[in-house]
């Protein structure tokens, strides 16, 4: 069985962690062919990428606790570090990726979907930072990218009292932009997607990398990030092409992604 498949539908591209009978947790073999069908997406045809998990149960589970549980420490280290990798590797992918959380996203599978440009949930989703039951800290982010979505005081109380949240609060904290029933999650995450991809891709690749770079940076510096990228649309054809056509009252006519 594969767990981790991939689907092309025009300039969308879905990514499905497909291991439903351990809900999904992510084994080191999870998080080896995540990144791998992360390195294949073509980015010449590709504009938006959605992430989600196999059944109706559970987006990710989190980190595989029965392979954790044997781990020595280097095998550990060389854990965190695949799992590090990949996460940072879609933080960073060069187009917006949408996180389909379709049930339970808890630990790894929290931090997973926070490395995702936007998230969405069903009314099933349940998610947490488990981790300091288990006697560790999150190990995949969690202490970072949660803080900077929710807030420090929110991230702080659920990641010590290891206390999970409901699809409902998730939304009211803003971790989730929206909340759907589960046969429509899918659907929902596409006509975002369909949305994003309709614009002119390097102007929506600028304002994710203007956004990931500047957000750690001072506003004198971070405005600079925001400066060199709006510039570098000027040498494009879509920018052409898109303020042409609104001065000339029609709509564009698809962007060409040059
Ligand atoms: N790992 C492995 N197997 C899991 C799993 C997980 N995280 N979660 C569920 N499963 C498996 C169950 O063992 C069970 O397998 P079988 O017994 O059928 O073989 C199957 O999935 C169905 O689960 P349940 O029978 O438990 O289903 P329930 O509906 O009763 O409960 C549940 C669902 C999600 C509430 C429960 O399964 C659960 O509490 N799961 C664990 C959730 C959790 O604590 N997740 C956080 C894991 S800690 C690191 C970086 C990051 C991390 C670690 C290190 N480094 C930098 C080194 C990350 C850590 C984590 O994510």
């Amino acid at each position: 069985m594969e767990f981790v498949t991939y689907e092309q539908e025009g300039f969308i591209g879905v990514v499905t962690i497909n291991r439903p009978k351990a809900l999904n947790a992510l084994n080191t073999e999870v998080l080896e062919l995540l990144n791998k069908v992360v390195d294949a997406v073509d980015l010449e045809k590709t504009r938006a990428l959605i992430l989600t998990g196999a059944g109706a149960k559970s987006f990710v589970a989190g980190a595989d606790i029965s392979e954790m549980s044997l781990l020595s420490k280097a095998e550990g280290e060389n854990f965190g570090k695949i799992g590090n990798d990949v996460f940072r590797k879609i933080e960073t992918f060069p187009i917006p990726v949408i996180a389909a959380v379709n049930g339970f996203a808890l630990g790894g599978g929290c931090e997973l979907s926070l490395s995702c440009d936007i998230r969405i949930c069903s009314e099933n989703a349940l998610f947490g930072q488990p981790e300091v039951g288990l006697g560790i800290t999150p190990g995949f982010g969690g202490t970072q990218r949660l803080a900077r979505v929710v807030g420090i005081g929110k991230a702080k109380e659920m990641i010590y009292t290891a206390s999970n949240i409901k699809a409902e609060e998730a939304y009211r904290i803003g971790l989730v932009n929206k909340v759907c029933s589960a046969d429509e999650l899918l659907d929902e995450a596409k006509k975002i997607a369909k949305k994003i991809v309709r614009n002119a891709p390097i102007a929506v690749r600028a304002s994710k990398k203007a956004i990931n770079d500047g957000i750690s940076l001072d506003m004198d510096n971070a405005i600079v990030i925001e400066e060199k990228l709006f510039g570098s649309c000027f040498e494009t054809e879509d920018q052409k092409n898109g303020m042409k056509a609104f001065l000339e009252k029609r709509k564009v006519e698809g962007f060409t992604n040059k």
